[in-house]
């Protein structure tokens, strides 16, 4: 029995690895789907935006999240890109979503949260998700997307010394080359840790405007600087340029702080999120389930002043006013 069990998996897995066709089946069908509209635009040489999805099936409840997905695309769109949205459904990555599928992924209970690591449970059992930074990063990169906005991404758990909590979302942006475009790191995190670990990586980490201090998302100030600051958008779309053109492999980060009239008030998130950190300490909340927790919790505490502040700075502060990353892309081709 354990012999037939070894023999037909040892063949089913030989097959995956030599069998270019199984290569082709993924990126032409079965796995991996381009929406017409974003296929098209890539052909002719037009921008792209990939934006990702567990803000959505994880970040916040139906119908607020389908409002502000639908909300995030326009504005790419008014500024002259084609968005395309990441996200799974039935077990295929979608890049580039219809209204209907949005509102599938927004509206359904059982999807799941997938970066890198959950990639292959997801698809072979033909399953729904919500992409993070690293999942939608390598969407983006299958598909020939070079920029991908968001409003945070993952990084170093505050204690992550001793937990190894630490987001997917950091080892991607070492190995996948896609420029990702956000509005720095959450202080839910451990900022200075998350950005040792960005060097350990090799990611070029660049703050956009006039001062080189890494943005915490809701402030513009974290207390660290980033190594280089880019003072345009000009500059970065250079940086986007070389480290492309280079060959380089891993990904870089352009650290857009929120305009000062948009953020929330620096103390009282501070506050909360302290609070939301003791909450889930004593839950015993741990591992994927860490973000989504602090996130909500956060929002409760700060009576949705957290949230409301995220959906701005994800309509605006991330996106340097909402033309900076369509920008970037039209500068590189
Ligand atoms: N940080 C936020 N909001 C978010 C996320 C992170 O401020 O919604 C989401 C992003 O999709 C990110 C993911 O890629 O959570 C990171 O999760 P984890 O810490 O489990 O790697
Ligand atoms: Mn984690």
């Amino acid at each position: 029995m354990i012999r037939k069990i070894t023999y037909s998996l040892g063949r089913h897995v030989s097959t995956v690895a030599c069998g270019t066709t199984q290569v082709r089946r993924f990126l032409h069908g079965a796995y991996f789907k381009i929406q017409p509209s974003v296929q098209e635009a890539l052909m002719e040489g037009r921008p792209v935006v990939a934006l990702e999805s567990t803000i959505i099936t994880h970040g916040m409840t139906y119908p607020q999240n389908l409002s502000m997905a639908r909300e995030v695309e326009e504005i790419v769109t008014t500024n002259g890109a084609v968005p395309a949205t990441v996200g799974i459904l039935r077990g295929q990555i979608h890049v580039g979503l219809t209204d209907e599928e949005l509102e599938f992924l927004a509206s359904s209970k059982n999807v799941v949260k997938v970066s890198r690591r959950d990639l292959p449970y997801v698809l072979s059992q033909g399953l729904s998700g919500g992409t993070t930074v690293s999942g939608t990063m390598i969407a983006a990169h299958k598909a020939g997307i070079p920029v991908f906005v968001t409003g945070g991404i993952g990084g170093v758990h505050r204690g992550g010394e001793n937990t190894l909590d630490v987001s997917a979302d950091l080892t991607e942006l070492g190995r996948t080359p896609v420029a990702v475009v956000s509005a720095g790191v959450k202080s839910i995190l451990d900022i200075g840790r998350t950005l040792e670990y960005l060097e350990t990586q090799g990611v070029c980490v660049a703050a956009f405007g006039e001062s080189r201090e890494f943005p915490a998302f809701f402030s513009r100030q974290s207390g660290f600087q980033a190594p280089y600051h880019v003072r345009d958008e000009e500059e970065a779309a250079e940086l986007i340029a070389s480290a492309l053109g280079l060959g380089l492999s891993s990904g870089v980060l352009i650290a857009v702080p929120c305009p000062q009239e948009r953020a929330a008030s620096g103390q009282v998130i501070e506050e909360a999120i302290q609070q939301a950190l003791s909450k889930a300490r004593s839950k015993g909340i741990t591992g994927k389930e860490l973000t989504p927790f602090i996130l909500q919790m956060l929002n409760e505490l700060t009576d949705g002043k957290s949230l409301d502040s995220s959906i701005l700075l994800l309509k605006a502060g991330g996106w340097g006013g909402g033309s900076t990353p369509v920008y970037f892309i039209y500068l590189l081709i």
